[in-house]
């Protein structure tokens, strides 16, 4: 039996878009997979550039309404780069037509969307068709390898979980109001965005959930410009201003089911850092750290090294040995933020390919959104809040 083509089509083509685009085109030429893909069209509103965006990122034909787009019999998976308020009403449509959906994190922009869209996901698997939530960061090798030295106990039991993703794009006060600084289009701000990946990344690594959180968060410059065009992370300010209507930055801590105490910070406003993910784990038997920016390297501390020689060890994570890398290119080299999109897509493509369910599914696309919601609820809420004394100056 020849290999099986799976038709694709995407909606959204700027900075996911690119990426998802270039995972669909290099995953089939790097991994042995059992589904091989077809990048049949991309949906875009304005059809220039969407014709445009299509001969660049490599898709064959265009539509501009995504309801054609699902309605193609040469299309059997949908995945979703649009921005949030599009998700739960595309993924739902797509389910129900027998299309097999990806979508881009976080899941949607409330609990409710997320769990209809579950419901639809539910009802689709009892006919075959599977679904999976773009949690990226997760196939970052390093971050794989994480997971399964602590899923064989390396750490031993585990006690903190520190997770930072800083970002410093929005930081000028004149930058435009864009669709990721309004609630109804993108649900949370640095919370739902970027939060979202550390909460999945955490837990996929520590495989465990949290259990309770504790929130704060703050909107630094509460208006800014309306822009006159936007795409990805840039855009054009034009006359007059608005309402941001998101959090600027996020922190939270948080208890994790096996009693883990967890502490969490997104921002948009860490001056100097531009897409800084770090992560700390702290076990009864050792530690592990990494950092984004060096995103080829983990850091394990054994605390049963002597202390002459101990400390924390670079593990340079470029050994076909290692999550993924056999697929690539010879010991030493390194991978960049671009191989995690190939990896979601040729594990997705595997596990279509052998009747199996993709992770993270969209119920733990809906574990996340509650946790945010969570923190979002905490934040509003005043009762673990201690105001202290006033101090005279
Ligand atoms: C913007 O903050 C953004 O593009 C996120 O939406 C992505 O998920 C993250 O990987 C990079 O930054």
């Amino acid at each position: 039996m020849g290999e099986k083509t799976m038709g694709v089509g995407m909606i959204g083509y700027a900075f996911m878009g690119a990426a998802h685009s270039q995972a669909w085109r290099s995953a089939g030429h790097f991994f042995d997979l059992p589904v091989k893909a077809r990048m049949t069209a991309i949906c875009g509103r304005d059809r220039d550039a969407t014709q445009a965006a299509a001969t660049r990122l490599g898709w064959e034909g265009v539509e501009t309404d995504w309801r054609a787009l699902i309605a193609r019999d040469d299309i059997q998976l949908i995945d979703i780069c649009s921005p949030g308020d599009t998700h739960a009403e595309i993924a739902i449509a797509a389910l129900a037509a027998g299309k097999h959906v990806l979508c881009e994190k976080p899941l949607a922009n409330t609990v409710a969307e997320a769990e209809l869209m579950v419901g639809a996901a539910r009802k689709a698997r009892t006919h075959g068709v599977r679904s999976m939530v773009g949690f990226n960061y997760r196939r970052v090798p390093a971050i794989a390898l994480a997971r399964k030295l602590v899923g064989e106990g390396r750490l031993g039991e585990i006690r903190h979980v520190r997770a930072q993703y800083l970002q410093d794009w929005i930081i000028d006060p004149q930058f435009p109001l864009v669709w990721r600084l309004q609630a109804e289009r993108a649900g949370s701000g640095a919370l739902g965005d970027i939060g979202a990946h550390i909460v999945d990344a955490t837990q996929f690594i520590v495989g465990d959930h949290l259990a309770g959180v504790s929130g704060l968060t703050e909107t630094f410059v509460k208006e800014r410009p309306l822009p006159t065009s936007s795409s990805g992370l840039s855009a054009g300010a034009g006359g007059g201003k608005g309402a941001v209507t998101v959090d600027d930055a996020a922190l939270f801590i948080g208890r994790f089911h096996g009693g883990a105490l967890g502490s969490f910070e997104a921002t948009r406003f860490a001056g100097g850092r531009k897409n800084a993910i770090r992560i700390e784990i702290n076990g009864s038997l050792g530690s592990l750290a990494f950092d984004f920016e060096a995103m080829n390297e983990l850091h394990l501390y054994d605390g049963r090294s002597s202390n002459e020689t101990g400390g924390f060890t670079r593990i340079l994570v470029t050994e076909p040995e290692h999550p993924y890398l056999r697929a690539w290119w010879p010991p030493g080299h390194l991978l960049g933020y671009e191989h995690s999109f190939t990896h979601e897509i040729a594990d997705l493509l595997t596990d279509l390919g052998n009747d199996t369910d993709p992770t993270p599914s969209f119920e733990d696309g809906l574990q996340v959104q509650q946790v945010l919601a969570a923190v979002t609820e905490s934040a509003a809420a005043s009762s673990h809040w201690q105001t202290l004394p006033t101090r005279a100056r």
